[in-house]
């Protein structure tokens, strides 16, 4: 017999006591717009997500976008600047950050877990009032930080089998009011609204480096916060450690910053002993 299908069988074999274990667990996925790639690397993402909703798992898709954004203001002659990793984001910014990760980004990710055999709806936080945002800093112009979830949209569609695809785009409490929120902020909240079991943070680095440069692959919130304090969590590791502390507080049971460029990085993470990347749990 072909060894190939003795080692599938054999990986699938493995694979139960994982999915045992994660029958009915809620894991929200951020899908950073550096994580995103080519279609086949989308295509490769899609089937995890897909797979994971077949073993039983709910899982929810926050995406960002962050290079699409830039692409297409440059297309538009509109300048961008960043202060401590968050876009300033004036009135025309955010009309183009709606249209580029409600539109494009967002359709791209439930059209790929269609071709897939799975079932995606994609929102945005203005989707039945799912987040509801004040403003982050005025220095920032529109961007949010949430102060009101409202999840219950989504486990309405866990309910009926759908795979949630989320744009962080929000509603002020003000009428009219739009808000661009950081992804990870945004997957952070929905998965503290959900008391998710797992929040995965896919990005383009392979986790948190310890003080020798190594990978930590386990990490308690407290020795995030000393790391953050004595500078060796350094960054765009700062928002992403942040969110995961928050997350944490808010009663989600684990955070694992992840290479998403690793293919089956998702897969890896659940279901097998492997695992990859760093959790940080209490
Ligand atoms: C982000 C939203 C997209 C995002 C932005 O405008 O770029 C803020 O900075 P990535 O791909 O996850 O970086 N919002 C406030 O977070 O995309």
């Amino acid at each position: 017999m072909n060894r190939d299908w003795i080692a599938t069988a054999r990986t699938l074999s493995e694979a139960l006591p994982y999915m045992q274990r994660y029958t009915g667990a809620i894991v929200v996925v951020k899908f950073g717009g550096n994580a995103m790639g080519d279609d086949e690397e989308m295509a490769a993402f899609a089937r995890d997500v897909v797979l994971m909703r077949q073993v039983g798992v709910n899982p929810v898709v926050v995406h960002g976008g962050g290079p699409m954004i830039n692409d297409m203001l440059k297309r538009l002659n509109i300048q961008s600047t960043f202060v401590r990793g968050k876009r300033v984001t004036d009135k025309a910014t955010v009309e183009v950050v709606e249209m580029v990760l409600t539109g494009l980004v967002n359709k791209r990710i439930v059209q790929a877990i269609m071709d897939e055999g799975g079932r995606a709806v994609g929102l945005s936080g203005k989707d039945d009032d799912l987040m509801v945002c004040e403003p982050d800093d005025p220095e920032l112009g529109f961007v949010g930080r949430p102060i009101q979830m409202n999840v219950q949209v989504l486990r309405d569609l866990f309910n009926a089998g759908i795979i949630p695809v989320v744009a962080p785009v929000a509603t002020g409490t003000e009428v009219t009011e739009t808000y661009n929120v950081n992804g990870d902020t945004a997957a952070g909240a929905i998965a503290g609204a959900l008391k998710a079991d797992r929040l995965l943070l896919l990005t383009d680095v392979q986790g948190v480096k310890g003080p020798d440069g190594e990978i930590v692959t386990a990490l308690t919130p407290e020795e995030v916060r000393k790391m953050i304090a004595d500078g060796t969590i350094a960054g765009g590791m700062i928002p992403k450690t942040e969110t995961a502390l928050k997350a944490i507080e808010d009663g989600v049971r684990a955070v694992v910053i992840i290479d998403g460029r690793v293919r089956n990085a998702c897969l890896l993470e659940l279901f097998t002993e492997h695992g990859s990347g760093s959790m940080i749990r209490s």
